[in-house]
Parts: C-alpha cells; sequence; structure tokens
C-alpha cells in the first residue's frame, strides 16, 4: 500500500520540505548561509556590516560580482519564514553606525533576506533573463550545535563525560560546589520537583562559571542551559548530570528515572527541532570563533576552543550521525571559519592570526577524522574599528594602531572616557603557532608567550560623501568571506 501522506514521519515530511525549497529555488533561486559562533564571537556585527557593505556599495574588490559591475541592484526583502524572529538590522546598524556602539547581545535564532539582480558572467546564461538570488542569512548560536553528540548518547554516557571534563584543569574548581550538592543527593530516592530544580540550577551556575571565567573556557553542553529562552523552567531543561549513575534500569518514581527521562526530552524537544527546521536547510556555513581572544588567554583556551570547534564541525559532516543524515536532502558544500576581529591587530599579524585558525581548524578535523574538503580559513574584521599608523619612538619606527578605546577601558593608569583617540602598539603574534598547540604545562606563561594589547575600540565614525549619504562600515577582508560563501552562486 502506497503511504498516504498523513503517515509520513517527521523526518520524511522535512525531507519533502527541503524538496519543495528546492523546487521553489528553481524560479526564485535562494541561498540559506548560517552564520554561527559561540556567544560573542561577532555574529551579530558580522551580518550587520555585510548587509551594509552590500546595500551602500562598500569597498569589495575581492567580491568578483561587484568589483565587475555585473550586480545591478540589492535589496533587503521581507525574510519568508513567519515562524522564526526577523535579524533587526536596522536597530543594530542604527547602534554601529550613528551611535557608534556595539549592538545589544542577541541570543537566539534571526533571519534576514537580501536579493540581489546580476548579471550572469557567462554569455549563454545571459542569453536567458538576467539572474535574481535571494540570501537567506540565519543568525544562530554555535552553543546550539554542541548539542548535536548528546543525540548519541544516553543519560548516563552524558553525565559520565560531563562528570570527567569537570575533574581536570580550571573547571574542577569551578565545579566543586555543584558536585559537593550532587554527593549529597541519593539518586534512587524518591523524585523530587525541588531536588531536579536545585541541581539543574547548580549545574546551570557551573556551566556559566566556566563561560565567564578569565581564562576563556568554551561551552559545554547542553547549550540551553545557558540560552534558555522560551524554555527557561520548563520540565526539559530542568535536569542535570550525576556522578557514577549506575547501568541498571533505575526504580520507577526515583530521581534518576526523573533525570534520565527529561534528557530524553530535552533531546527531542529541544534539540532535534533545531536541526530539523534550521540546521538541515542551510546551504552554506560562516562559523565565527574569537582565536584572538582564546590566543591572548594562553593555550589552554585555545585547545579548548578546539574542542569546541571540532563539536561544531562534526554537524558538517553529518555521516556520523544517522538523525542527521537521514535530514540531510541537501549538503552544505562550503564551510567558512573565520577568525573576528583582526583588526585588534596590525596587518603584518593578520597572515599570522589566519595561521593560527587553520592550524586549529585542521587539528579540530584531524580530531573527528574529517577531511578539509570545502572548508576555509579567514582572519577578519567585520567592522574595522582601528586605523594604522606608525610612530617614532627612541629612533625605531613603531606599527602602531590608532581608534577611540570604550569609555571605561583602562591602558595603564589610564581610563578612557568614550571620546578621546589613541594609539597602541599592539604586539605581534608569533611566527609559528606551535606554541599555542604544546602540552600545556610544557609552556612558559611568562616568556613564551606573546605579549598582546588588546584594548576594545569604539566602533568607527562612518564618514558621510559630500551628497550626505553614508559611506560603508570599514572592514578587512569581508570582501574575501562573500566571494568564498556566495560569489560563486552570482556567476
Ligand atoms: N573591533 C572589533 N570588535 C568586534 C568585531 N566584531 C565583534 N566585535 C566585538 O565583539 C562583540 C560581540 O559581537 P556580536 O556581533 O554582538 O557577537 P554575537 O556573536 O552576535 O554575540 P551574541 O549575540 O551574544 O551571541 C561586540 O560587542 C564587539 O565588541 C569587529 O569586527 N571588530
Ligand atoms: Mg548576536
Amino acid at each position: 500500500m502506497p503511504p498516504s501522506l498523513t503517515s509520513f514521519t517527521d523526518d520524511a515530511r522535512i525531507a519533502f520540505d527541503t524538496l519543495t525549497d528546492r523546487a521553489t529555488g528553481l524560479v526564485n533561486p535562494t541561498l540559506r548561509l548560517g552564520v554561527t559562533g559561540l556567544s560573542r564571537a561577532g555574529k551579530t556585527v558580522f551580518i550587520s556590516s555585510l548587509v551594509h557593505n552590500l546595500l551602500n556599495a562598500g569597498r569589495l574588490p575581492l567580491f568578483e560580482p561587484v568589483r565587475s559591475g555585473r550586480v545591478s541592484a540589492i535589496r533587503l526583502e521581507p525574510q519568508p519564514d513567519d515562524a522564526i524572529p526577523r535579524f533587526q538590522y536596522e536597530d543594530h546598524i542604527q547602534a554601529l553606525v550613528r551611535e557608534r556602539i556595539w549592538p545589544d547581545s542577541t541570543r537566539a535564532i534571526s533571519e534576514l533576506r537580501i536579493t540581489l539582480d546580476y548579471q550572469s558572467a557567462s554569455g549563454w546564461n545571459r542569453m536567458f533573463s538576467p539572474g535574481r538570488l535571494s540570501i537567506d542569512i540565519v543568525d544562530y548560536p554555535g552553543e546550539w550545535l554542541l548539542d548535536l553528540p548528546l543525540l548519541a548518547q544516553d543519560y548516563k554516557t552524558f553525565s559520565d563525560n560531563a562528570v570527567t571534563l569537570a575533574g581536570g584543569g580550571v573547571r574542577a574548581e569551578l565545579a566543586r560546589e555543584w558536585l559537593g550538592l550532587c554527593a549529597s543527593i541519593d539518586m534512587e530516592g524518591p523524585a523530587d520537583e525541588m531536588t531536579a530544580r536545585r541541581l539543574s540550577e547548580s549545574f546551570a551556575t557551573y556551566l556559566k562559571a566556566c563561560k565567564s571565567d578569565e581564562r576563556s573556557l568554551s561551552t559545554l553542553p547542553p547549550g540551553r542551559f545557558l540560552l534558555p529562552g522560551e524554555l527557561d523552567g520548563s520540565p526539559a531543561l530542568t535536569f542535570a548530570p550525576m556522578p557514577n549513575v549506575a547501568e541498571t534500569r533505575p526504580e520507577k518514581g526515583s530521581l534518576r528515572a526523573m533525570m534520565e527521562r527529561r534528557f530524553e526530552a530535552y533531546k527531542s524537544v529541544v534539540v532535534k527541532p533545531f536541526f530539523r527546521e534550521h540546521f538541515a536547510r542551510l546551504d552554506r556555513q560562516i562559523v565565527l570563533i574569537d582565536a584572538l581572544q582564546a590566543v591572548n588567554r594562553g593555550p589552554e583556551a585555545v585547545q579548548d576552543l578546539e574542542r569546541a570547534l571540532s563539536d561544531v564541525l562534526a554537524c558538517f559532516r553529518p555521516g556520523t550521525n544517522s538523525f542527521l543524515s537521514s535530514l540531510l536532502g541537501r549538503r552544505i558544500d562550503k564551510v567558512l571559519v573565520a577568525a573576528t576581529k583582526a583588526d585588534h591587530l596590525h596587518h603584518e599579524s593578520h597572515d599570522r592570526l589566519q595561521a593560527i585558525t587553520r592550524r586549529l581548524v585542521d587539528r579540530a578535523i584531524h580530531r573527528i577524522g574529517m577531511t578539509g574538503a570545502g572548508i576555509d580559513v579567514m582572519a577578519l574584521a567585520s567592522v574595522r574599528a582601528t586605523r594604522e599608523a606608525t610612530v617614532r619612538e627612541d629612533g625605531h619606527l613603531l606599527p602602531v594602531i590608532t581608534g577611540t578605546p570604550m569609555a571605561g577601558e583602562r591602558i595603564g593608569d589610564e581610563i578612557f572616557d568614550g571620546i578621546k583617540k589613541t594609539a597602541i602598539f599592539p604586539g605581534d603574534l608569533p611566527d609559528s603557532p606551535e606554541l599555542f598547540f604544546r602540552e600545556i604545562d610544557k609552556v612558559d606563561e611568562k616568556t613564551d608567550l606573546p605579549d598582546l594589547n588588546i584594548v576594545r575600540f569604539r566602533p568607527p565614525a562612518v564618514e558621510e560623501n559630500t551628497g550626505g549619504i553614508a559611506l560603508s562600515v570599514p572592514h578587512i577582508r569581508l570582501d574575501r568571506a562573500m566571494q568564498f560563501l556566495f560569489g560563486d552562486r552570482l556567476a
């Protein structure tokens, strides 16, 4: 008997939806570009600047379709997905360009559609009508991708992993209180809502402490414990891993049974819907990482970032996850890993930042047995908040960067007011990235690590031309990123 439409499983329905997405794509070609990264990596700033530069004829010499004059019109259009909040481009640009403040943190998924009319570069395609491409840019937290490995785990495996990680390095001290609480609780005893809540809150506090720690540890799953959104307080978020979970089936009504059931609920009401409804529909992806911050904090932070990046990149190799491969009608064929905020360094160090990022990515993909096909690496600044200059000191010319430090930034004894400009010598990255990947106890923090001077600058003043039209936001290598991510779709 042929399957009726109503007997379609969810997964089949999605495969069907992606097919229809594709069929409509033939009439009005669209490309879904995912923009992700751990919190504060620079997603909102990246999308705002990319769109601003496209709409305002920014300097994009490395973006071929614009350079060669083939793009005739670019505009924003209503984004097509009714259930996803729109990326509030106008608000973010108002902050960046008019008020010269960085946009607020965003914390959930959002989407924006930008449409380009272009002339094809090939004579053959030009014979048919002029081309049009809509790019749906989807901004979502990288923390959500870290949840994918949970789908292959049961509650015990999840617990064992979490407890093992909590036992080492910097995490051990941050986890003390949570593990202390666990030790006082009998998992085989009767389930109790208040106990579940205390455990889950204590575990979430530990996760947050890891995240905000000076040593900049990256995030651990479950991703929604840090960014709960509308699920805050729901049973699917009120659980926690426990030490020494038994192998046996839990007693009905026990705390362990409750925890196990909620862990399964988290997977089915939080993790799976995200991958099914959002991730499975992406064509291209950029992953932003704050490699500079990790480098500045030393090898432990760099190696922690490497671990998080492996988990993120593993999502782009669906073969290893049967749930995900069953969903992906179309595949993400290009992934760009970009180190952001390169404007904190003098341009001589940009290639070095890129080399460190490349090494990080190579190690991350090696760790998960992936090949590098379709993955590229860049160092960029979505918004260039600094300019370069040289100063003469003791007869030497020193390369410096200049800009307006944010109010409250301190350099030496001076505290800045957000108006005064200054020049700093940012320091150089080492020639070779290897230093950051040595065993941690073989690195001498004092003598081996580069002495970087990272100051948070305000966004730059964006000048207006004589006609009073705002020029576009200055950037570093944003055009290269565009070329890689969608240049070929405008050929
Ligand atoms: N100098 C400089 N700073 C940047 C750049 N991009 C981001 N930043 C800084 O990084 C911060 C975070 O950037 P966002 O774009 O808000 O990061 P996000 O990934 O959207 O963060 P969440 O929404 O919190 O997940 C900004 O407030 C800026 O201080 C850049 O290109 N140059
Ligand atoms: Mg954001």
